[in-house]
């Protein structure tokens, strides 16, 4: 199911309700997107500098270092230098706020809440550079469980920064799995196995795969199991994804009121 920009239409509306997702493509165009991709490079340059005053700790062989509120992940070896996860990154940028605010995400995240005041919980850039590693599949839902007021309320909108291929890491989801609501984690012993999904609570006859223009918005449910495979092209597979909730509610790290509306 996919949409042009604007408000969804109620077929939309129940693909998102009944599926987990839906996608409208064309929401940003080219020069908006290269706009966004030069700030998204200045951040990742200045923030691996500020790393150096950060506080850095290792979960499962990845390294991670907060700076104040945002936490940075780096990519595995031999791409240690580069950034996988940026979070938060919209108070960095007037223009990355300026991304998750427009109204052409907004309006059809309000007809999603079923609210005119939306507000954020979190956002994030993922770089996935080239060789960059792929996304397990999990489900948003269980990191936020101790923290968020509405868990059921956390609509999550990818914005793709790069054409996506099947090469440089597609984004893909398991369809209709957030109706059976949080999973059985895995459990291998690793210190983040309980944020992966279980393999088997996972119907791979239901993957859906994005291959996407730049600019396209994938709107998905906090307990949609997905992930994505590691880029294995030679250009960069970018995104921002913002998490968005009713208004006057705390934001997940920062714990102060984000309201858009
Ligand atoms: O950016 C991707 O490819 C996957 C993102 C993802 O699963 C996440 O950030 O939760």
């Amino acid at each position: 199911m996919k949409r042009d920009a604007g408000n969804l239409n109620e077929a939309a509306i129940s693909h998102y309700r009944e599926d987990g997702y839906c996608v409208i493509e064309s929401v940003f165009d080219v020069n908006e997107v290269a706009a966004v991709n030069q700030e998204i490079s200045a951040i990742e340059s200045r923030m691996i500098a500020a790393a150096a005053t950060g506080v850095e700790y290792h979960l499962d062989g990845k390294r991670f270092v907060d700076v104040g509120v945002h936490t940075l992940q780096f990519e595995l070896p031999p791409n240690e230098s580069r950034l996988r996860v940026l979070e938060p990154a919209h108070s960095l940028s007037p223009i990355l706020l300026e991304l998750i605010s427009d109204r052409r995400i907004l309006d059809p995240i309000r007809q999603i809440l079923n609210t005119n005041r939306v507000g954020l919980w979190t956002d994030k850039v993922n770089f996935k550079c080239p060789g960059g590693s792929g996304f397990g599949w999990h489900q948003d839902a269980p990191y936020w469980m101790h923290a968020a007021e509405n868990l059921n309320c956390l609509p999550n909108v990818m914005i793709t920064l790069d054409d996506v291929t099947v090469d440089n890491g597609a984004f893909r989801v398991i369809r209709g799995s957030h109706l059976a609501g949080n999973r059985t984690s895995k459990d291998d012993g690793s210190q983040l196995q309980g944020f992966y999904t279980h393999p088997d609570e996972i119907d791979l006859s239901e993957s859906v795969e994005f291959v996407v223009p730049a600019g396209t918005a994938i709107i998905f449910d906090p307990f949609l199991i997905h992930g994505s495979s590691a880029n294995v092209s030679s250009t960069p597979r970018r995104a921002m994804i913002a998490t968005y909730q009713p208004a006057d509610c705390l934001s997940l790290k920062a714990k102060t009121m984000i309201n858009l509306c």
